[in-house]
């Protein structure tokens, strides 16, 4: 019965998530996953390093990969970021949307404080297989339309690969990924895998409940 009960209230929790969703809509998205991360070893200490910008308690020093997502400011008034020095990469998704090709620009990466870095983006339909969309820039937000790459699927992930080691926080300073309310798709679709499961776990949750009354 306690497994019911959780069960009951896990998918509460589920609905609630997908209420919040839909008042969200119309706003620009921001990525809201860490797909993946890895420390080339090209920077001054092990990775992932960053700081806060510009009165932070200094940098480099030890980040979360997750300052990369949402817009959350720092207490300075400026967001934490994430440094990729070369070779380095971050990637992200978006657990309650997609990007899709909308009119004009679609992605956003903001990078803090202008040291000449740069880092080359990449998009993936299925977080596994990665196109080249183009470079980013230090210090300003680089816009990119999926369009000037012919990308017409609905991007899962994204990846930013560190070109340099250039400033006081070596390599490119990630601050955010953001999408436009146009180029904000549909939520992704669950793997094949992620919806047997849920299936499997209900009929077991019935048959469950069927053995009990029986027992009863
Ligand atoms: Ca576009
Ligand atoms: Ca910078
Ligand atoms: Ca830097």
């Amino acid at each position: 019965m306690l497994t019911l009960r959780k069960f009951l209230i896990s998918m509460l929790a589920l609905a609630s998530m997908a209420l919040t969703t839909q008042a969200h809509a119309g706003l620009i998205g921001y990525a809201d996953v860490v797909l993946d991360y890895f420390d080339s070893g090209a920077g001054p200490m092990a990775g992932p390093y960053g700081g806060t910008y510009p009165t932070g308690p200094g940098f480099p020093i030890a980040v979360s990969t997750s300052v990369v997502l949402g817009n959350e400011p720092g207490t300075t008034g400026f967001p934490d970021f994430l440094s990729l020095p070369t070779g380095s990469y971050v990637t992200v998704g978006f657990t309650d949307e997609t990007v899709i090709d909308g009119v004009g620009d679609d992605i956003f990466i903001q990078e803090v404080g202008a040291n000449g870095e740069r880092a080359n983006v990449y998009v993936s339909a299925d977080a596994v297989n990665f196109i080249f969309l183009g470079v980013a820039a230090d210090d300003v937000t680089t816009a990119f339309d999926l369009a000037s790459i012919g990308f017409t699927d609905a991007v899962r992930a994204i990846k930013i690969v560190g070109l340099d080691a250039f400033g006081g926080s070596p390599g490119f300073d990630v601050m955010n990924v953001q999408v436009l309310p146009g180029s904000i798709g549909p939520a992704p679709v669950p793997a094949p895998g992620t919806l047997a499961l849920a299936v499997i776990g209900l009929a077991g949750l019935a048959a469950a409940r069927r053995n009990k009354k029986q027992a009863q």
